[in-house]
C-alpha cells in the first residue's frame, strides 16, 4: 500500500502509453501535473516540451502523430490555455489525426456552472466540435480510467482527438493506491491493439471484383496512413497492377516514383481515375480535394463500380454511391484482401493504360519542370521547390504550409516514404509549418526534416523559433518570402478585378528575425544560391531559416488550380 497523489497516477498512465512528449505552456492549475513528470518523466522517458504558443503544442502533437502513429499528447492551462489549444487540435482533428488533449480545471465546488472564478471556461463545450469524446474527472479514483478510455477513444475507430478535463481538486487529492478499481496498466489491459476485419463473404465479394475488373485502380486516403496499410496497399496493387492514386493528404502510401504510383491530383492520377472501371477506395471520403469522387474526374457513378474499405461506417457513400462497402481496419481488411485475391488469379502482368496515364503526367509534370529552370530573380518559386527536394535525401520528413507555396510544393516535392509529409491537408490551416518540423524532429531525430512555408503562414507560429533553438533541433524552414498572402491576392486578381483588400506585408528579413532567436539565417535572392544556402543551413547544426525572395507575381496564380477553385467556390453550384 502506498499513498499515489491524482497527477502522479495521471502522469502513470501517460507513462504506461509510453508517451514521450507532452507539449504545452504551465500555468498554475497545472503545476501538479508538470511536478508529476518532472519526478517521475527522466526514467521513463516522458519530458514536457515547453512551446511559446499552445496552439503550436497542439500542432506539434499533431506532427509526432502523423510521424509515428501514436498518439500525440498537449496540455493547455484553465482558460486562456484552453482556448489557445483550439487551432491545434482543430487542424488535427480534420484529418483523423489521434491526439490526447488535457486541460486542468478549477475546483469543482466553483466550475460547471462557474460562478465568478478568473479563467473559468466551459472546456468540455469549447472542445466538443473539434474532439470525438470528452470527459470531466472531478474524482482521483477515475483518473486510471478515464485516461485508459481516452487512449481507447483515440485510437480505436477513426483515430480523433480525445480531452481530458481534470478539476485541479481531483490532481492533488491523495489516495492509498489500494482503494483504486482501476490502476494505471500496460495498453493491453484495456484496449486492442488491432482494428476489425471486414466480413470474410463481402472480403471475398470485393477480391473477385476487382479480378474481374479491367482498369482497376486503388485510391488511398489518409486512412491508410493511419491504420499503417501501406504495405498491403503496394502488395495489392502490384499484385493485381493497378495503378493508385491517394489523395492530397496521403502522398507517401506509396512512393511517387513507383511504376504504378499516379501523383494525387495529377492529369495522370486524374486520367486513371476516370477510366477505371472499379475503384478501390480505403480510407477516405472523396471530399472536395478528392473533386468529391465526380466526373469529370472520376468515372460516372452508374458504370465505374466503387468498392469502399473504411473504418468508420458514417463514412460510406458520404459522397458517392457504392457498389461494395467494408466496414474494417485498412491494414486487417486489405490484408485479407490480398488473401482472397491470391486464389483467384495469378498476379496480373502490367496493363498498358498505365504507359498512357505515366505520360499524360510527365507531360504534366514537365511544364513545371521547365518554370523550373527559371534562372531569374526574383526566383520563381518551382524553382525553390525543385532545388529543395533535390538537397534533401529521399527518407527526409517534408512540410508544406502555406498558399500557393504549398500549391507549388505539391507539384515538385516528391515524397517517398510513408509518414514523411506533412500538411494539414482537410483544414487547410496555416501556421503548422514550424511546429510540425519540431514535432517530426522529436520524433524521428535520425531524419532530416525541411518545412516549406508561405511568408503569411510562418508568421503565424514564428514564435516558436526559440523553441527550436532552445531544444537545439537541426531542422530547416524555407520561407516564401512573397510579402503578401498569395493565394487570397491572387483570388482577388482574378475574381474581384484586381480590388486588393487585406493581402500585402512589409518586407520582413525572416533571416534576422531567426538569428535573433538563435538559430541561423540566411536571405537568399538568387536561384543559384539556393542549394548552397541549404549547405550553409544544414552545417550550421542549429534550426535555420532560409528567407528566399520568391516572384510575388509569379506566385499569384500557380497553373492548375482553376481545377481546385472549380470544386471550392463553385462546387455547390455543379450538377450534382
Ligand atoms: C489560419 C488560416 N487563416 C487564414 C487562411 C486563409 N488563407 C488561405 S491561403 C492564404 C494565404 C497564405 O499566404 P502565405 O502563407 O504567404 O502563402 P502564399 O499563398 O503567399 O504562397 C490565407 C490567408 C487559412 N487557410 N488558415
Ligand atoms: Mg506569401
Amino acid at each position: 500500500m502506498s499513498t499515489v497523489m491524482g497527477a502522479e497516477l495521471l502522469v502513470q498512465c501517460l507513462i504506461q502509453e509510453k508517451v514521450e512528449f507532452v507539449f504545452g505552456i504551465p500555468g498554475g492549475q497545472l503545476c501538479p501535473i508538470l511536478d508529476a513528470i518532472r519526478r517521475l518523466g527522466p526514467d521513463a522517458g516522458l519530458q514536457f516540451v515547453m512551446t511559446r504558443h499552445e496552439q503550436a503544442a497542439a500542432h506539434m502533437a499533431d506532427a509526432y502523430a502523423r510521424v509515428t502513429g501514436r498518439p500525440g499528447v498537449c496540455i493547455g492551462t484553465v482558460g486562456p490555455g484552453a482556448a489557445d489549444l483550439v487551432p491545434g487540435v482543430y487542424a488535427a482533428w480534420a484529418d483523423s489525426i489521434p491526439m490526447i488533449v488535457l486541460t486542468p480545471q478549477n475546483q469543482t465546488w466553483k466550475s460547471y456552472p462557474e460562478r465568478g472564478s478568473m479563467q473559468s471556461l466551459d472546456h468540455i463545450g469549447l472542445f466538443a466540435p473539434i474532439t470525438k469524446w470528452s470527459a470531466r474527472v472531478t474524482d482521483l479514483r477515475r483518473i486510471p480510467e478515464l485516461t485508459q478510455r481516452a487512449f481507447r477513444q483515440a485510437l480505436s475507430g477513426r483515430p480523433r482527438p480525445v480531452h481530458l478535463d481534470i478539476h485541479v481538486d481531483a490532481l492533488v487529492a491523495t489516495a492509498d493506491d489500494s482503494c483504486l478499481t482501476f490502476q494505471p496498466a500496460a495498453p493491453e489491459r484495456y484496449r486492442a491493439d488491432r482494428g476489425p476485419v471486414a466480413q470474410p463473404d463481402l472480403v471475398e465479394r470485393a477480391a473477385r471484383m476487382l479480378v474481374e475488373a479491367e482498369r482497376p485502380l486503388i485510391h488511398a486516403g489518409g486512412g491508410v496512413l493511419r491504420s499503417g496499410a501501406w504495405d498491403e496497399v503496394r502488395e495489392l496493387a502490384e499484385y493485381i497492377s493497378a495503378p493508385v492514386t491517394t489523395s492530397t493528404g496521403a502522398c507517401g502510401v506509396i512512393p511517387e516514383d513507383h511504376p504504378l504510383c499516379l501523383i494525387a491530383a495529377g492529369y495522370g492520377a486524374l486520367g486513371a481515375q476516370a477510366a477505371a472501371d472499379t475503384v478501390l477506395l480505403v480510407g477516405g471520403r472523396m471530399g472536395d480535394v478528392d473533386f468529391w469522387g465526380q466526373p469529370p474526374f472520376w468515372g460516372e457513378p452508374g458504370e465505374q463500380k466503387l468498392i469502399q474499405i473504411d473504418i468508420e461506417p458514417e463514412n460510406v457513400a458520404l459522397n458517392r454511391p457504392v457498389n461494395l462497402a467494408l466496414i474494417g481496419d485498412a491494414k486487417a481488411t486489405l490484408r485479407a484482401l490480398i488473401q482472397a485475391l491470391r486464389p483467384l488469379t495469378p498476379p496480373i502482368p502490367e496493363r498498358p493504360e498505365m504507359a498512357e496515364y505515366h505520360a499524360t503526367q510527365e507531360a504534366w509534370l514537365a511544364g513545371f519542370e521547365k518554370q523550373a529552370e527559371s534562372d531569374k530573380r526574383p526566383i520563381h518559386p518551382l524553382r525553390l521547390i525543385r532545388d529543395v527536394r533535390a538537397f534533401f535525401p529521399r527518407d527526409a520528413i517534408s512540410i508544406a504550409d502555406g498558399g500557393n507555396t504549398t500549391v507549388w510544393a505539391h507539384y515538385l516535392n516528391r515524397v517517398y516514404e510513408p509518414r514523411s509529409f506533412l500538411w494539414a491537408a482537410d483544414s487547410g490551416h496555416l501556421g503548422t509549418g514550424l511546429p510540425y518540423a519540431i514535432g517530426a524532429k522529436l520524433a524521428r531525430p535520425e531524419r532530416m526534416v525541411y518545412a516549406i512555408c508561405g511568408d503569411g503562414a510562418f508568421g503565424l507560429n514564428i514564435q516558436e523559433l526559440e523553441t527550436a533553438a532552445r531544444l537545439k533541433l537541426p531542422l530547416v524552414i524555407i520561407v516564401a518570402n512573397d510579402r503578401q498572402w498569395g493565394m487570397i491576392k491572387g483570388a482577388q486578381m482574378a475574381a474581384y478585378d484586381a480590388r486588393y483588400i487585406g493581402v500585402d506585408f512589409e518586407d520582413v528579413r525572416y533571416d534576422q528575425v531567426a538569428q535573433a532567436f538563435g538559430c541561423y539565417g540566411e536571405r537568399v535572392e538568387e536561384p543559384s544560391k539556393i542549394g548552397p544556402a541549404l549547405e550553409r543551413a544544414v552545417a550550421s547544426g542549429k534550426p535555420a531559416v532560409l528567407d528566399v525572395v520568391v516572384d510575388q507575381w509569379a506566385n499569384l496564380t500557380p497553373p492548375d488550380l482553376e481545377n481546385l477553385d472549380a470544386v471550392w467556390m463553385e462546387g455547390c453550384e455543379l450538377p450534382w
